[in-house]
């Protein structure tokens, strides 16, 4: 197979807005009594907002009414967005723009497949908006990861069938959402972890295209 399309996840693939995310969530946990340590936040990654809540309260086994749930949501949210304000190009990981280069001298398109509703922001803030060729919109996908649905928009957005396209994942729902949309799955993480990947770097800064492609070939 020749690619025509690598499919990027951006946090935990490009950059590391983890962190910002485990403040935001242990703050809500502490709001309703919960305990949310790191391990918790690690089987949130790649979990849209909503999905991301649900573990939370159901771990803790809570339930809240809607009006609540959607209040708790755009708290999270609002913290969130006051602590990545200051992301700029020094967050980006490396290797990021050496990979871009090379794709993009291969004739190769770069697409992402964020679950974050502020995927845009932080592009913006990392300096990369503009070097992506199409960028899926999280808020129009009817199920988040791991269903395929934000890989194969991103593959209609840039007109390249999903058997042609490359997806790169950190998360495990990530990886399953890749393998659902028929693309190859490459992972970054730990092979252990990300079992259902075809091909495993351990960071961003250790993907090689050339290994890719040749694996794929
Ligand atoms: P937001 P990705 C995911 O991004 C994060 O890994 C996950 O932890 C987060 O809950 C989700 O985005 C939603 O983010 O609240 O900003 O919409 O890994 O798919 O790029
Ligand atoms: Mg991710």
């Amino acid at each position: 197979m020749k690619p025509e399309a690598f499919i990027f996840d951006l946090d935990g693939v490009l950059t590391d807005t983890a962190e910002f995310h485990f403040i935001a969530w242990q703050a809500i946990a502490r709001e309703l009594g919960l305990d949310f340590n790191l391990e918790d936040n690690e089987a949130l990654k790649g979990v849209d907002r909503a999905g991301s809540l649900q573990r939370i309260l159901d771990k803790g086994g809570l339930s809240v009414s809607d009006q609540v749930f959607a209040q708790l949501l755009d708290k999270k949210n609002r913290h969130y967005l006051t602590l990545i304000q200051d992301i700029s190009p020094d967050h980006l990981f490396d290797g990021v723009l050496a990979c871009f280069t090379e794709l993009k001298s291969l004739g190769i398109k770069i697409g992402l497949a964020s679950a974050s509703k502020n995927a845009l922001l932080v592009l913006t803030g990392l300096g990369i908006r503009e070097q992506f060729d199409f960028i899926g919109d999280a808020a129009s996908v009817a199920h988040g990861k791991p269903a395929p649905d934000i890989f194969l928009s991103v593959a209609k957005g840039l007109n390249i069938k999903p058997e042609l396209c490359i997806g790169i994942e950190d998360a495990v729902a990530g990886v399953s959402a890749i393998k659902a949309a028929n693309m190859y799955a490459v992972g970054i993480g730990e092979p252990g972890v990300l079992t259902q990947a075809d091909l495993v770097f351990a960071s961003t800064a250790q993907l090689d295209i050339g290994k890719v492609l040749a694996s794929v070939a």
